[in-house]
């Protein structure tokens, strides 16, 4: 098997018991007003070219019926019966799936208050009685619920949970889940089975929009099946937008030719719920390929009637193609792309400009905030809050405080340099509580062992989401919700409108991530974007079955890899809170680099010189320390009580230092990046073990990974490790290291190994006098 299902690979159920009770529960399928016709199923890696007999499904309860229909006959290893009508009798073990709108029987099941508390998104799943036939109503307000719905019941049944006596209530905390498609910019699933190609600018996109190889010339819309393997498993999670090109945009995409295949992308997605937006450059008016429609530079007022007026003419044309379009992602006035200040202006007036553009279209403008510059009381971290920050403290005419109008969201990424595998929440995140926030997270894998390391990222998106921000209200008194979750979905503060967007890790790669670990990532993004508050672990338990096998041995083992992953990748990699200490491509370690820009440069970041190592952001260096509340200044600030694992992104920190351990800092570091290759040779030894467990080639694809992910943790160990010791001058600990560890997650011990001194891989003392 090639994973090219994902998560949705349905196999018949194991448990003999559970499939007595799911073949019983759900041996008929009933959908109401949808045309039964209208069903593309799905063939395994089949392009569907223009002319096709097949048929796409055009609205969601389509969408659902299909889903069922397939899931439900693989999973129970029998047929389904599907009716069209819930008129007259209706069987024992009748699934029934829509709103009340479209089926009389969900109308009649689920009282209309039940409904009501769900809200547009979220779902209903009931076992009822109806005579003496037992019946499971799965029922949304509107039929993207009763999808959702649709796809949890079938959770359910891949975990092998049970489904008697079912009342669930769900609705997403967050009512933006979108992802951010970089095309192909970091894109490390493309092209191949293993995920290897689609960097320069190779085409390894899971959307191709005919610029480039096969395709090239070709002007149709071609849906690709894998687009709605993609839809399916987006939606099965709750995505439910996706901006479809790189924030260091082409204008190409505002193209009448493009925005006919966007708008083919959109039909096909649109059953599934997901909307289009599309990254654009603030310039793109004075594009020639506009002709004669284009803008001189002068002409880039944000407050012009000429520029308001291009985008409203643009945002018009393409929402005649896609009506539900959801507007723009914009990457300004950062790493050289255009932006207001080119014209005098600042970002509140740039985001504004456009966004007023769009209002009367119900369009949105997602503003990033990534923008940096080490000029900057010499860090480059305390740029975006700089630049941002007055606009949202800023008094209005109108008596309200906040200059960002409100079809604008200010998309910041989860931390304050950019993807690290641990970083610190973003300072922003409860100091802008007069703008529309969202939180930007990588699930591409572009610092976190791009397609060759297996690294679980839900945990790292768990501790920043779960982070208190120790906000505090006008009169300075601590806010009652407060975690970053609580910024982002509203709780604390009351935005308007909220949003959580993921960079995605989607390509043309067989099983569409490259690393077939890799796809649980986007599973956990879009779970803990539909609700933070769940715990990592529990997702990783529900795509583990869904994904290799409900045998309690297999799933226990692959939890506890995934779970200690993320930990160990800091370990081996950026241990103790020190940074972006890479290579220009992001994988390998380079910690002695200076290249062009200071603040690309690994020894920007680290500082390292005889008295110690860090990058003092304290009162007594940056003092970025200050950007966050009071709190946590003051913990982040004193050496003695910021956290072991960011020691290093606010201190620089002594060799000598005293470590919690008892080790002075100089062992600690060294022990950290030895555990963290231990975990990876643990993990490689977990997953020998579960050979019998596994399908060949899976099994076999993922061990490869794992033999590459461990030489190159052992990479990233000696090469950091060497280097800091012609600084700290002292000598590598051999003690025999550690032999056993835990990984903590969370503040709890989980994953961890016990090795034999047999298959101790070579200490970095081998190499060392
Ligand atoms: C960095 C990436 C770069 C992106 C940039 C961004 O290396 O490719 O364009 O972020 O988010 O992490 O704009």
């Amino acid at each position: 098997y090639s994973g090219s299902q994902m998560w949705l690979h349905y196999v018949p159920v194991s448990n003999p018991g559970l499939l007595r009770q799911y073949r019983r529960v759900a041996s008929t399928v009933i959908v109401e007003n949808v045309d039964e016709n209208k069903v593309y199923r799905h063939t395994a890696d089949l392009s569907m070219e223009p002319g096709s007999t097949e048929k796409l499904v055009e609205s969601s309860l389509e969408a659902a019926r299909d889903e069922l229909e397939r899931g439900l006959g693989t999973l129970l290893d029998q047929p389904v019966t599907m009716r069209a009508t819930s008129g007259g009798d209706i069987p024992d073990g009748s699934v029934i799936v829509g709103t009340p709108d479209s089926s009389s029987a969900v109308a009649q099941f689920v009282p209309a208050g039940d409904l009501a508390s769900v809200g547009d998104e979220g779902y209903v799943v009931r076992s009822v009685l109806k005579g003496r036939s037992h019946v499971t109503v799965i029922a949304g307000n509107t039929e993207l619920g009763a999808l959702y719905g649709t796809f949890a019941f079938l959770r359910l049944i891949q975990t092998q949970r049970p489904v008697q006596n079912l009342n669930i209530s769900e609705s997403p905390k967050i009512k933006r889940r979108v992802l951010n498609n970089w095309d192909t910019e970091r894109l490390y699933a493309g092209n191949n089975a293993t995920g290897t190609g689609g960097l320069n600018g190779e085409n390894g996109q899971i959307f191709d929009f005919a610029a480039t190889g096969a395709s090239a010339g070709r002007n149709l819309p071609v849906i690709l099946d894998r687009y709605i393997v993609a839809a399916r498993a987006m939606a099965s999670v709750g995505v439910n937008g996706i901006t479809i090109n790189n924030v260091n945009a082409d204008n190409v995409y505002l193209t009448t030719r493009n925005i006919a295949q966007e708008a083919a992308l959109a039909d096909a997605l649109r059953p599934y719920g997901i909307k289009l937006a599309v990254s654009i450059r603030y310039t793109a008016p004075t594009d020639s390929r506009f002709a004669p429609d284009t803008l001189t530079n002068s002409q880039l007022d944000p407050y012009s009637p000429a520029f308001r007026g291009w985008w409203n003419r643009k945002a018009q044309q393409i929402q005649a193609s896609i009506p539900d379009f959801m507007g723009f992602t914009v990457k300004a006035n950062s790493e050289g792309q255009p932006g207001p200040q080119d014209f005098g202006y600042d970002h509140g007036d740039g985001a504004n400009g456009i966004a007023a553009a769009v209002a009367p279209l119900g369009m949105t403008i997602f503003w990033r905030t990534f923008v940096y510059n080490a000029e900057v009381d010499n860090d480059r971290l305390k740029r975006a809050y700089l630049e941002f920050g007055y606009i949202d403290d800023e008094p209005q005419p109108d008596g309200t405080t906040g200059r960002i109008a409100d079809n604008v969201f200010l998309q910041t990424k989860n931390g304050p340099l950019d993807f690290q595998a641990r970083e610190p929440f973003h300072p922003m995140f409860g100091r802008m509580e007069n703008t529309n926030q969202a939180i930007e997270l990588q699930i591409t894998q572009e610092y976190t062992g791009q397609n060759k390391m297996l690294t679980y990222l839900a945990p790292m998106w768990e501790e920043v989401l779960k982070s208190d921000t120790y906000a505090t209200d006008k009169d300075g008194k601590l806010l009652k919700n407060r975690l970053v979750g609580n910024i982002v979905d509203g709780t604390a503060q009351h935005q308007p409108d909220t949003a959580i967007v993921g960079v995605a890790n989607l390509g043309n790669a067989e099983n569409l991530t490259g690393h077939h670990f890799s796809q649980a990532n986007l599973f956990a993004f879009g779970r803990q974007a539909w609700d933070w508050t769940l715990k990592s672990e529990e997702i990783a338990k529900d795509w583990t079955r869904m994904t290799w096998s409900n045998d309690g041995h297999v799933v226990s083992t692959i939890v506890k890899m995934m779970m200690g992953s993320r930990e160990a990748l800091v370990s081996y990699q950026t241990p103790l809170g020190i940074g972006h200490q890479f290579t220009g491509n992001h994988y390998g370690p380079n910690p002695a680099e200076w290249t062009t820009r200071d603040d690309w440069s690994p020894v920007y970041y680290n500082k390292a010189d005889s008295a110690g190592l860090g990058f003092d952001r304290s009162p007594t260096g940056s003092n970025l320390a200050a950007q966050y509340f009071p709190t946590l200044e003051e913990q982040y600030g004193n050496i003695d009580t910021v956290p072991e694992n960011l020691m290093m992104w606010f201190h620089h920190v002594p060799w000598d230092h005293t470590m919690k351990s008892g080790r002075t800092f100089w062992d600690e570091l060294v022990y950290r990046y030895q555990m963290g290759v231990q975990y990876v040779t643990w993990m490689r030894e977990a997953w020998d073990s579960l050979q019998p467990y596994i399908d060949a080639r899976r099994f076999s694809e993922v061990r490869a990974k794992l033999a590459t992910h461990e030489v190159d943790a052992g990479t990233w160990r000696d090469t950091s490790v060497n280097y800091w010791k012609e600084f700290s001058g002292r000598d590598i600990p051999v003690d025999g290291g550690p032999l056993s560890a835990k990984i903590a997650v969370n503040g709890k011990e989980i994953g961890g190994f016990n090795l034999s001194a047999a298959s101790y891989t070579i200490p970095v003392s081998a190499g060392a006098s």
